[in-house]
């Protein structure tokens, strides 16, 4: 009984609880006026939770990537908002659940929608203060010139429009896309570019733009392509992993962060950029040697299981973040825009937004809780699961799954089957692979939980707001 109650009140954890976390950082308040920090956001596609060597990685080593995070922050329970590329990228640069702005899935080159010019990115909020921007990398907010990333804040952009795979050597529609753009600003400059070189020529622009920029703030989006199928790796680092052609690819990654980590060093501005390392969604489990690993969640990509939102998650900012942390609470990419507003003094979009600052958690806070009293896990319109505190309830919902088959070999996927789960709810803090359905043993936790489901996605769906369209 006591520990029911015990977790009774760990689900109603509010926003009252959480407040204490508010005072907390002072630091903010102390920078007012001084130079505002440069970002850097460097987000991988379809990395899973466990393939980061601080992480478990097996097979190969992130020796980069480890060093950052034992300089800053590691989050254990770090999300994204939908676990597929586009409304992913969405939820990360509006600080909104995908839904509420209508940017679903993973829009291709027939797509005719994108993101609306009423929503505000991170690099149109700190434009606020003439922050300098790019993104090198996928964009995959929509494709058609009033949707690019120069359209929506950003100064500067090289990369792919939408995923690497929507190309004419699709392995399971061949010649279902036309040829693949790379895009410098609004102009197609290749076809099909040599993706072996992806990670090499988004890696140069990166460094190019931190000397650059040095004397201004500046904001660098680093959206690699990989290691999202198919997988491509530069000669360097071809056969430099045991785990085969996905850890080549991470390795190559992980050298990647060490070239801007250098750059950010080499130009003195360590005290005085935040950087920050996540993944898009999980793995992409039925590519199987050609897939990364979540393990020990549940599933992976296009799942509301853990295996497909929760996603590694580091951050360094010396003298600010404090070296070795780890952060257990939950959070969400969609607190990465509020929390940027708050470091860097800018004003929040007039619209709603989810996205709460984490500030607290990032500075290492004693005690600091998430302000979220839940969060929402959507598979396009349709709300699968809440989390709150240690809780995570599914409502019934479908899902797809290789229900233990082994994935597929070189680059050709194995087939998913269609699964479906009734209400279950999950102690995320003993049983991380969601396992153990105590929905029956605690149903005044599911109550609570639905009911505050139902009531979140009643206010979103009467305030959400549309994409942008064009109508050819
Ligand atoms: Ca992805």
């Amino acid at each position: 009984m006591f520990q029911q109650k015990c977790n009774r009140r760990d689900c109603l954890k509010t926003l009252t609880l959480s407040a204490s976390a508010m005072a907390i950082p002072p630091i903010i308040q102390a920078a007012a006026g001084s130079r505002k920090p440069n970002i850097v956001l460097i987000f991988t596609d379809d990395q899973g939770y466990a393939d980061l060597g601080l992480y478990g990685a097996r097979g190969f080593t992130t020796p980069h990537l480890d060093q950052m995070g034992r300089e800053g922050i590691r989050f254990t329970d770090f999300h994204v908002a939908q676990p597929v590329c586009g409304a992913s990228r969405a939820a990360l640069l509006t600080g909104c659940y995908p839904n509420r702005i209508g940017m679903l899935g993973a829009p291709s080159h027939n797509s005719n929608h994108g993101i609306s010019d009423g929503e505000m990115t991170i690099a149109e909020m700190l434009k606020q203060h003439d922050y300098a921007a790019a993104i090198f990398g996928k964009w995959h907010l929509g494709h058609h010139p009033p949707f690019l990333p120069t359209r929506h804040g950003f100064d500067e952009y090289f990369g792919l429009p939408y995923s690497n795979d929507m190309w004419p050597f699709h392995p399971e529609n061949p010649g279902g896309y036309p040829p693949l753009p790379l895009i410098e600003g609004e102009t197609v400059i290749q076809e099909n570019p040599d993706q072996a070189k992806l990670t090499t020529w988004y890696t140069e622009r990166a460094v190019d733009f931190i000397e650059r920029n040095q004397d201004k703030p500046f904001f660098l989006y680093v959206a690699h392509s990989m290691p999202h199928v198919p997988l491509f790796v530069s000669r360097k680092f071809k056969g430099k992993s045991e785990q085969g052609m996905y850890g080549d690819v991470i390795m190559e990654i992980d050298w990647s962060v060490g070239q801007i980590l250098a750059a950010v060093k080499q130009c003195g501005l360590d005290n005085d950029t935040l950087v920050i390392f996540t993944s898009d969604n999980g793995p992409w489990l039925s590519y199987g040697d050609h897939a990364g690993c979540a393990l020990p969640l549940r599933e992976g990509k296009g799942t509301t299981w853990d295996g497909g939102q929760r996603v590694p998650c580091i951050m360094r900012w010396p003298g600010k973040i404090p070296a070795g942390a780890v952060c257990d609470e939950p959070a969400m990419t969609i607190d990465i825009l509020p929390t940027l507003a708050e470091l860097a003094d800018c004003r929040l979009p007039d619209h709603v937004i989810d996205g709460k600052s984490i500030w607290p958690l990032m500075a290492g806070a004693p005690n600091a809780e998430t302000l979220h009293d839940a969060l929402y896990f959507y598979w396009n319109d349709n709300l699968e699961a809440v989390r709150s505190g240690r809780w995570k309830l599914h409502f019934p919902h479908k899902y797809r799954t290789l229900a233990g088959k082994p994935g597929g070999v070189g680059g050709v996927p194995a087939k998913y089957e269609q699964a479906e789960t009734g209400i279950a709810l999950y102690d995320m803090k003993t049983d991380i692979g969601e396992q153990t359905n105590l929905a029956e043993r605690y149903p005044d936790i599911v109550n609570c939980l639905a009911e505050r489901g139902k009531r979140f996605d009643e206010q979103l769906k009467q305030t959400k707001r549309q994409a942008g369209k064009i109508h050819p």
